[in-house]
This record gives C-alpha cells, structure tokens and sequence, in this order.
C-alpha cells in the first residue's frame, strides 16, 4: 500500500465519524482537525491543506443532505470529493499506436519506467520497441537492453553514438513494425538549459504524441515545480511518478503536481517491471480511505444526479422520439450507475441483453459506440433506413461484423418496442409518470 501512514490516519477519521452519535458543529471540527494533520504529515502544502479542510468543514456543516444517503455517508462523500481534488483527477494513457518519450532529472526512474510502462503496455496487445536515447550515462545502452530482455521488448540502441538527436532519428527508422515505441532519455542533476535543448531537439526529430516526465516522488514537493518546469519546456501530456512505494513524501509529489497543468499517468511503486499502476483519482483515494463500499456510496449519490438524466431521456421518450442515440444515453447511464436494476425499474427499456454481464456490457457498449460513430446523422436519428448495404459500409468503417451492426439494431428495435409498449398502455403509463413524478 502506497502512503501507508495518511492512510492509516483517513481510516482512523473515518472510523470515528462512524463511531459519531450524530454529525454537529463540533464533531465534525473535530474529525477535520484529524484530517488536516494527516495531510500534512503525508507533505501536502499547508496552505493546500487549509484550503481543502476549510472546504470540508463548509460543505459539511451547509450543504444539504442528498436523499438517499444519510449524514453520515454525506461527509464522507465530500471527504473524497475533496481528497480527488487535492490528488488531481489522473489521465490514462490511450493504448493506441504512439511515440512515448520519457524526460527527467537524474535518477528519478526514467529507465525503470521506460520498461515498467512497456510492460503495461504488452499487456494491453501491444508490441513495444524500448528505444535508448541516453548517450550521458554510459551504462544506459545495458541498463535498458537488459530491461527489455526481460520483459520481451525489441530494443534498439548504438553504445558508440554520442550524439542522441542524431541517434534517435536513426534508431526510429529501424523500428517500423512496432505499435508502440518508447524512448529513454539521458538526464542531468537538476533542470539544465542543456537538457531542455537536447529534449527539445529529441522531441523535434522523434515526435513523439506522449511526453512524459518521470519524477521521484521522495522528492515530495518539489515533484510540482519540476512537472511545472518541463511542462512550460517541452509540453508534458503527462507525469509518472516513482518510488510511491514507502514514500512518506508522496502526497507531496502528488498534490503539487496536481496543482500544475499536468496531469499524473503512472505511479510507479517498485523496482521491478510490474510495479506500476494506472493513476486514476477514484479508485487511489477509495484505496486510501480503505472503503471497499466507497464506490457503492458514490454510485447511490451520483444515482440522484443520474436521475436527472434519466428523466431527461424519459421526457425525449414521452414526447414519442426515441433514437439510437437515446439508446445509448441510457446504456452509458446504466452503465455509470453500476447496477441495472434502477433504471431498469425506471424505463423500460431493454438496456442490455440479458445474459450479458457487467464486464461484457462495457465492451458492447463500447462497440456500439464505435458503430454509431461510424453512422451518419440521418441514420441515427432514423435507423428505420439502414438496410443491408448501409449495415456492410457502417461495418467496414468500425472494422467490426455485420453480424455486430445487426445486434445493435436489434436491441434499438427490442428498446423501442418496449418503449412503444409502455407508452401504448395507459396503465403503464401512468406508473411510469408516477414513479419519475411527472405530471400527465
Ligand atoms: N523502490 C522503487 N525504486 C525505483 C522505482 N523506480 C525506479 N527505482 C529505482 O531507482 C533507481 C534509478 O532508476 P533509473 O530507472 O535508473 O533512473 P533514471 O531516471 O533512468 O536515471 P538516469 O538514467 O541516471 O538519469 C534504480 O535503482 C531503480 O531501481 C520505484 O517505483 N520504486
Ligand atoms: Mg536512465
């Protein structure tokens, strides 16, 4: 467990608004006092630290408890709202064909990375070439080449080039078969204005689509004024930061990179080539808090403001228009909510099949998506027209099966149908009105 200590002391808070006879003034003062002296220990700026407790403070003791939850889980939600914040909302890599470049300091993990996020991305189906760029330190050209025997990544690379502008411009040419390419790169002591030029020359020869600066999280704040520097430099699209394994400082690195532009990818918590995690926002700060059911609670709050979205499409229903793209809105609503049965009890439409799982519908969903995308204006306003030669060019153009374009048709006719079903029926109808407190 990364930041094992803040997380020790959010789980302590936690348990005592639980153990709360009742959420007042003075208790929930009391459990924010808690928590600032969490954060700051973990590193995190003291003014990030009032600016955030502060905030926890007044929303707790003025916003309204939404239905559906009681107070208790009402603070906790702003707990994590605000904690979200403080981590920064993360970015995930797209697991497409790219250049990745990897920039930074000395030691901060460049190498290790360039082989931890090849991994990752082999994982994925990709085939990843590890390229060395790094002419300074001279046992870079084994460091990786080592790296990349161990994981099954090509690796390309020339011991006797001194010159690494002219050497990655070779080296990618050797590389044509490869869906990803990652480029380490050599560093400095600190931020020099040599290395930035020799970056900047790197990134002007090898274009790479990713740029991401690996920092060492020990480094705790300083994290944000190096991620602020190299982003200003060379335009970050992202931040990996390492060594999160027992770091104390890591919500320093964190929190002042989140304060910057750019945005964390990667954390890295390890030495080894598997000892790297995705960065999203959500699922670290449940991990930190320790609530398993922290997903579950967020679900039934963020149902409420579902609801509205739901009402909305239920409106469109009403009024007799119902369009592929409905559809969709629906199943991405359903999807976001977790659990089918809600909505399902909501509308009647038939959201997914029925023998499809939560993780199968994901892939459909996503599927469908691509299929729409390849759809003109007119057909998903009106699918009626869609007949076979437009079903083989909307195939062609997602590189799915007709058979795929077929299924997603059927389930827009089965939805609509059911639609239809309820709307013809006055009973029906007027439960349906009820339950989402419509007036007829
Ligand atoms: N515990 C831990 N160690 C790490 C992590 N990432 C890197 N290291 C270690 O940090 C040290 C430096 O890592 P490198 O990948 O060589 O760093 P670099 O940025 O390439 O360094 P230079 O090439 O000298 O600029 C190595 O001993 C790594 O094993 C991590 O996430 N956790
Ligand atoms: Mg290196």
């Amino acid at each position: 467990m990364v930041l094992e200590s803040l997380s020790d002391a959010l789980r302590n808070a936690l348990k005592k608004i639980a153990l709360l006879g009742r959420i007042d003034e003075a208790s929930i003062k009391e459990v924010v006092r808690d928590i600032q002296r969490a954060l700051l220990k973990a590193d995190v700026n003291v003014k990030l630290v009032l600016r955030v407790t502060n905030n926890i403070e007044k929303r707790a003791l003025s916003e309204k408890v939404p239905p559906g939850i009681n107070p208790r889980e009402h603070v906790i939600r702003i707990l994590y709202d605000e904690l979200v914040q403080v981590m920064g909302q993360g970015r995930s890599l797209p697991l497409d064909k790219q250049r990745i470049m990897l920039v930074g300091i000395y030691g901060q993990g460049k190498t290790t990375s360039a082989a931890k996020i090849a991994r990752f991305l082999q994982k994925k189906g990709l085939k990843v070439g590890l390229v060395q760029a790094d002419t300074h330190r001279p046992g870079a050209y084994d460091q990786l080449k080592q790296l990349a025997g161990q994981i099954g990544a090509s690796f390309y690379g020339d011991k006797e080039e001194k010159n690494s502008v002219k050497l990655v411009k070779r080296l990618l040419a050797q590389t044509e078969k490869k869906d990803v390419l990652i480029i380490d790169t050599s560093g400095r002591h600190r931020l020099e204005k040599d290395l930035i030029d020799e970056m900047k020359s790197i990134a002007e020869v090898g274009k790479p689509g990713e740029r991401l600066l690996i920092v060492d999280s020990t480094m705790g704040q300083a994290a944000g004024e190096q991620a602020k520097a190299f982003h200003e430099a060379i335009g970050l699209t992202g931040v990996v930061l390492t060594k999160m394994d027992g770091s104390a400082k890591g919500g320093g690195a964190l929190s002042s990179v989140a304060e910057t532009e750019a945005q964390i990818v990667f954390v890295g918590t390890g030495e080894k080539p598997d000892d790297i995690e995705i960065f999203d926002s959500t699922r670290f700060v449940s991990q930190l808090l320790g609530m398993g059911d922290l997903r579950t609670l967020l679900e039934k709050a963020q149902e409420t403001t579902d609801m509205g979205k739901a009402e909305e499409t239920a409106k469109k229903i009403m009024s007799g228009k119902f369009t592929l793209r409905d559809m969709y809105d629906q199943m991405e609503t359903v999807m976001k909510m977790g659990s089918l049965k809600r909505i399902m009890d909501l509308l009647p439409i038939k959201a997914f099949p029925k023998e499809v799982d939560a993780e199968q519908s994901q892939a459909l969903l996503k599927k469908f998506k691509v299929i729409m995308d390849s759809m003109t204006e007119a057909e998903l306003e009106e699918p009626k027209i869609i007949k076979s030669s437009r079903i083989k060019r909307i195939a062609g153009g997602a590189g799915v099966k007709e058979e795929d374009v077929k299924l997603l048709l059927r389930q827009y006719n089965a939805s609509k149908k059911a639609v239809k079903g309820v709307m013809s029926n006055r009973r029906a109808r007027k439960a349906l009105m009820k339950q989402l407190n419509f007036e007829e």
